[in-house]
């Protein structure tokens, strides 16, 4: 259990070795096919006015946001450098950004596990009309990957990381802020981490990335 979270944090800080590890990894590995709601769920809108150069949000119809389609435009960035990137950010005349959120189910604090908890692998995403956490749903629900570690505990399953971004751009193997500080020590912030499907916590200092989401659905319809 504690490996599992050093691992996470070690991918988290250092590129260079989630670069590696991913494609160590993926020798052998046999790919999924593509599982995910994307298809159904997410619509392309325009931003900037120009539907020639294609969209730079996706609508969200199950979670009713809306997703910037470059998911690194933030650059590596401390917790606080995130907070204050989305809250200034402007694409195309459109205002009022953030990052996802994340609602603890139970007690406060991580209760690990690689099932149906708020940190870990498999984690809870959607249940009734509460969404848990909008990177996890997003990852395993619309685009349909699979964890590190599979709902028994199994390591490395078939078809195991990033391998669905459907049309997002830039989508990173490497760790995405929530902007939800962990209630027991506000040292620390909630994050996602896109490679193997893990949600931790982890000091605001380290750098991620920032997935920049919007309320409800802005932009234009591109057919
Ligand atoms: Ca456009």
């Amino acid at each position: 259990m504690l490996l599992n979270r050093v691992g996470v944090r070690s991918i988290l800080r250092n590129g260079a070795i989630a670069s590696f590890g991913f494609l160590w990894w993926a020798v052998g590995a046999v790919p999924a096919a593509a599982q995910g709601t994307w298809a159904t769920t997410l619509a392309a809108r325009d931003l900037d006015g120009n539907s020639a150069n294609g969209p730079e949000a996706f609508y969200d119809a199950t979670l009713r946001v809306t997703w910037l389609r470059n998911a690194s435009a933030s650059g590596l960035v401390t917790w606080w450098e995130a907070t204050e990137w989305v809250a200034k950010l402007d694409v195309g005349g459109v205002r009022g950004w953030r990052l996802p959120r994340l609602v603890e189910p139970g007690r406060a604090g991580c209760q690990w596990g690689n099932h149906s908890t708020d940190c870990g692998y498999n984690v809870r995403t959607r249940t009734g009309g509460t969404t848990w956490t909008e990177l996890g749903h997003l990852w395993y629900t619309t685009l349909g990957n699979r964890a590190f570690f599979d709902s028994s505990g199994k390591k490395e399953p078939a078809g195991w990381g990033l391998k669905q971004t459907a049309s997002f751009t830039n989508i990173r193997s490497y760790g995405y802020w929530t902007g939800v500080e962990y209630a027991k020590d506000r040292d620390y912030a909630w994050f996602f981490g896109m490679a193997g499907g893990g949600q931790d916590r982890i000091d605001k200092h380290n750098v991620a990335y920032a997935f920049a989401v919007h309320d409800g659905d802005v932009g234009a319809p591109i057919r």
